[in-house]
């Protein structure tokens, strides 16, 4: 309170000065004041917020999702036409991963030092539901390409795992490879590659046939009835000429018959199980 008694009126001006600058000024105060009456204001609408959201949020969120779980089941009972029996499985390729030539580029500098993304073995099956003996395996693996020696090695690891699998041999696996560089090389039984790889590396060769093999073990057990959905869509800005110069040296009229000059289309095969419409999975190319 500002002093304002008979005494402090008959003070000299410069005690009332002193007096007054000691008496703290009313404008922090009433800063003060406002700043907490604005702090409880946003609490309170924070904890109303909070309320209301526990009221009605979840029940619309449950509905939406029952609602788009519906349209899911409703959309996958459209799948129809001819029944497969189907199977994938996915097993893990992953060599050495340091003090290994990378595959691809023989590049000698390129020395693998530790791992950043594990490489797999996806493996498709596709059989007939009335002879099932009549089927295949598609291999995918996450290496620069498929290989004699790693096919060998595929198949005597099939053969060893029983009778059950005597249906697989070297008439219905293929081995593929996604042409990956950045994994360990020192895998292929030729020359050329194994000068830069600076020979041959039994981890890295076996790694590769062992979760390849447990990717065909895996997609076997996983067979099932199942159907096949086919698609394809043009994806731009994806991917470039490779070599624009030789692409070039063909013909015009047979570059007329594109738009681009490089493959823009990507194709998708669905694995999809009968008998409750789950993805399975997908092989793209
Ligand atoms: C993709 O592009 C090709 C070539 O331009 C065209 O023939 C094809 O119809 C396109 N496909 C789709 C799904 O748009
Ligand atoms: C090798 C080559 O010609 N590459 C070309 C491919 O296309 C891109 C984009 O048009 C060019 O930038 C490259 O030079």
């Amino acid at each position: 309170m500002r002093p304002q008694s008979a005494e402090y009126m008959s003070l000299p001006v410069e005690d009332k000065l002193d007096i007054d600058q000691a008496v703290p000024s009313q404008r922090p105060q009433r800063s003060k004041t406002l700043l907490a009456f604005f702090v409880a204001l946003f609490s309170l609408v924070v904890v109303l917020g909070y309320v209301a959201s526990q009221a009605w949020l979840p029940s619309a969120v449950v509905e939406s999702q029952a609602e788009e779980q519906k349209e899911f089941r409703e959309y996958l009972s459209r799948a129809t036409g001819d029944e497969y029996l189907l199977g994938v499985g996915k097993g893990d390729i992953t060599g050495p991963v340091v003090e290994l030539n990378f595959m691809g580029y023989a590049s000698l500098s390129q020395i693998g030092t530790g791992l950043r993304q594990r490489i797999y073995s996806r493996a498709f099956i596709v059989g007939s539901t009335s002879t099932p003996a009549d089927r295949f395996v598609y291999l995918v693996l996450d290496t620069q390409s498929g290989d004699t020696a790693i096919r060998n090695g595929i198949l005597e690891g099939v053969a060893a795992l029983g009778s059950a699998y005597s249906v697989y041999s070297s008439s219905n696996i293929a081995v593929t490879g996604t042409h990956s560089h950045s994994g360990p090389g020192a895998w292929l039984n030729y020359l050329l590659p194994q000068i830069t790889s600076l020979g041959f590396s039994p981890q890295s060769y076996q790694a590769i046939v062992d979760g390849a093999v447990l990717s065909i073990q895996r997609a076997h057990e996983s067979l099932a009835p199942g159907y096949l959905s086919y698609a394809d869509t043009n994806v731009s800005d994806a991917n470039i000429n490779r070599s624009l110069w030789a692409y070039l040296a063909n013909p015009a009229e047979e570059r007329a018959n594109y738009a681009d000059d490089v493959d823009k289309t990507i194709t998708m095969l669905r694995f999809q199980r009968a008998s409750d419409g789950l993805n399975t999975g997908i092989l793209a190319w």
